[in-house]
């Protein structure tokens, strides 16, 4: 098919008429999707590959890491280090950040990403993801370091994930919208399936782990609670629930059809402010949720106004169509 736009001359055409994605971006995102394509390859072996199981290994935040975990942030770091486009990376699986070594050119880019999310799906041939933020590095300065990955994830100038599902799909955006794209494993491309992704501001769909009920703070208690009365409750409509247990899954079922998503804090690791990760997960997240209609929030602010304190920094979520996001939101507030 000849009308098909790839990912490649998506972003050329982007480049040309807005001028907002500089080349060493456009080259950058080039990379992170080639990268993706190559991950794609390893979780579709499965088994065969001998990439299943654990690495025995733990990460920074003490959680036991798979073999995919290991090879798919390996594969972005070599992707990615050797093009010039990239000051410094970060990731899920490493305790602090890698700086683009010396023999190769730094570019202006910081590079944040959760290699592969949703771990747990992973030996169960479930739907798991790659999420990535970008930053720019702040102006006038030599070298990188750590601090200059903590900013806002109002600043992120392109974000997105990659669904290994039962298709591969690349979601992106750079700030006007969201795109998806499905791979074609026969021309091996990215090809564009849909663009001006919209979330509808209302929903009857919910996503949490009720397993952690009994953990929760009072709003959201309240908020589910009042899902699960139904047409006979304050909402007055009957919700359906799903949980993937990869929040790649749990997005991208919102941005195909909307939802609301909640990972919030809870009382197992009451220091611990959640399970997901502000800057690699709930930042990127938040952004295309935000660019196709939705809304996102920690329960008490904006995810993206958050200033982060560390690198690996954790948050409360809640994500999706806008009503219920604010809905659920406005219960913290006590209103
Ligand atoms: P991971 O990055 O180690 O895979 O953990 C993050 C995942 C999210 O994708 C998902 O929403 C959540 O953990 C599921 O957690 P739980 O198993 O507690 O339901
Ligand atoms: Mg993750």
């Amino acid at each position: 098919m000849s009308s098909r736009i790839s990912l490649t001359r998506y972003l050329v055409e982007k480049q040309r008429m807005d001028g907002h994605i500089p080349s060493q971006l456009r080259l950058l995102l080039e990379v992170v999707a080639r990268a993706c394509k190559s991950i794609s390859q390893a979780v579709n072996k499965g088994a065969l590959g001998g990439v299943l199981g654990t690495a025995g290994s733990e990460n920074v935040q003490g959680e036991v890491q798979k073999k995919l975990d290991i090879i798919a942030n390996e594969v972005l770091i070599e992707a990615n280090e050797w093009g010039g486009h990239l000051a410094a990376m970060a990731s899920e699986e490493m305790d602090s950040i890698y700086v683009v070594p010396n023999r190769y050119p730094q570019g202006e880019y910081l590079l944040l990403f959760d290699p592969l999310d949703g771990s747990s799906n992973i030996d169960i041939n479930g739907s798991i993801g790659t999420i990535f933020s970008v930053l720019k590095k702040p102006e006038a300065q030599t070298g990188v370091e750590e601090k200059d990955f903590l900013q806002p994830g109002n600043k992120q100038v392109a974000a997105g994930y990659c669904i290994y599902g039962a298709q591969t799909t690349l979601v992106l955006t750079v700030g006007d919208g969201v795109a998806m794209f499905t791979l074609d494993r026969e021309q091996g491309s990215f090809f564009l399936i849909e663009e001006d992704v919209r979330i509808p501001a209302d929903t009857k769909e919910f996503a949490i782990n009720m397993s952690n009920m009994r953990h929760w703070d009072a709003p959201v208690k309240r908020y589910i609670d009042e899902c699960l009365q139904g047409q006979e409750g304050p909402l007055g409509k009957d919700f359906n629930t799903r949980w993937i247990a990869s929040m790649v899954g749990d997005v991208h079922r919102i941005l195909c059809r909307g939802g609301i998503f909640l990972y919030p804090w809870d009382k197992r690791e009451p220091e611990k402010a959640g399970k997901l990760r502000l800057m690699y997960e709930a930042n990127p997240m938040s952004w295309l949720v935000e660019q196709a209609g939705g809304a996102s929030t920690n329960g008490k602010q904006r995810i993206l106004d958050i200033v982060p304190g560390k690198l690996h920094e954790r948050v409360s979520v809640i994500l999706g169509s806008k009503n219920e996001v604010e809905r659920a939101t406005s219960y913290h507030s006590g209103l």
